[in-house]
């Protein structure tokens, strides 16, 4: 029912009376506005006037499942939760019994997380946390491609809604204007030879005026990027297309598309680099990417030097991109 008024809310650029709705909805006025009084309190702004009716007003809307809809018709199931710990713990308590690609996505996430036990800070309803869940056949070893993807993906959403040029600085972040817009974590359940679901988390800082001070220096967000405020519905839905497009290359093995693709977002490839594992430092010049998504690091001794996505951070020479 509250999804059929907003049908109606959404096409009228003017006031809607409650008689209209509740005719052409075949239902009382009374209920019309009990499910209006619940809309409002999903967060949406519908004014309401005697004798003209109900208004949405369609900006600062809230998200939920509808608002992804919007502009998003395609298979994978969508779930929403006002408040969680991290949309990728939710996810990995649900994956299990899902049989198709899920979107978990929060407004509030309360504890998020990054690589390595670090923190990733989820401002209320200022971002976009959502983590999807995959059930790929493939071995486990090849999951790293999941991460790339996620990166290619984030790139061409913010791109084609907000003309943004991000670069992707691997493994897993996301730059724009050499500050961090985007982190993804991915994680994966899996047998010796099996992959039984791989959770692709993605934050992406959307309405930040400001950060915290720890991380005032690295972060950005498409508001400081482009001081126009999107709604999270219509990137959320962008994204969920180019992961499902992305996601149907993995599944046809088009490994090298996907490679190519991050190649040609990437910020890191060619740059003098110093990547940080555990208690050491290697300094060198990032040669390439290995179709596993591996850094190949060719230090100045000309010694090549080769690094999994999970187990280091890298550093340009100049500062954090
Ligand atoms: C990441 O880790 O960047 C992965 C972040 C993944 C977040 C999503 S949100 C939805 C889903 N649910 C979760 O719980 N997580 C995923 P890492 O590369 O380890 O980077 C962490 C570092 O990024 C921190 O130590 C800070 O320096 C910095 N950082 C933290 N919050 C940030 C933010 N909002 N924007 C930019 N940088 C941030």
């Amino acid at each position: 029912m509250n999804s059929k008024i907003l049908d109606i809310l959404y096409a009228s650029s003017d006031y809607v009376s409650g008689e209209t709705i509740s005719e052409s909805l075949g239902v009382s006025r009374t209920a019309v506005w009990k499910h209006i009084n619940m809309l409002k309190k999903e967060r949406y702004q519908i004014l309401s006037v005697s004798n003209k009716g109900y208004k949405l007003i369609k900006e600062n809307l809230p998200l939920n499942e509808y608002e992804v809809k919007r502009y998003y018709d395609g298979n994978m199931n969508l779930i929403y939760m006002n408040e969680v710990e991290s949309t990728n713990t939710t996810a990995k308590s649900i994956a299990s019994e899902l049989t198709k690609t899920t979107l978990v996505m929060a407004g509030i996430q309360n504890k998020g997380r990054g690589r390595l036990g670090k923190e990733f800070s989820s401002d209320n309803d200022k971002g976009i946390w959502t983590s999807f869940i995959f059930k790929p056949e493939m071995e486990p070893a090849k999951a790293t491609i999941f991460t790339l993807a996620a990166s290619v993906a984030v790139c061409k959403t913010l791109k084609e809604k907000c003309h943004i040029d991000a670069k992707i600085k691997w493994p897993n972040d996301i730059i724009v204007n050499n500050k961090k817009i985007c982190g993804i974590l991915t994680e994966m359940s899996s047998e010796m030879d099996k992959v039984n679901y791989i959770v692709v988390g993605i934050g992406i800082n959307l309405l930040q005026t400001e950060f915290e001070s720890t991380i005032k220096e690295v972060a950005t967000s498409v508001f400081l990027a482009t001081k126009q405020k999107y709604e999270r519905g219509l990137l959320i839905g962008s994204l969920c297309y180019n992961m499902d497009e992305i996601y149907s290359d993995i599944q046809n093995n088009e490994l090298s598309k996907i490679i190519d693709e991050w190649k040609h977002f990437s910020m890191t490839i060619g740059r003098e680099v110093r990547v940080i594992k555990a208690h050491e430092e290697f300094y060198g010049i990032v040669k390439d990417i290995d179709d596993a998504g591996r850094l190949i690091l060719e230090e100045k001794s000309g010694k090549i030097e080769v690094f999994n996505a999970g187990e280091v951070s890298i550093r340009g020479i100049m500062g954090y991109a």
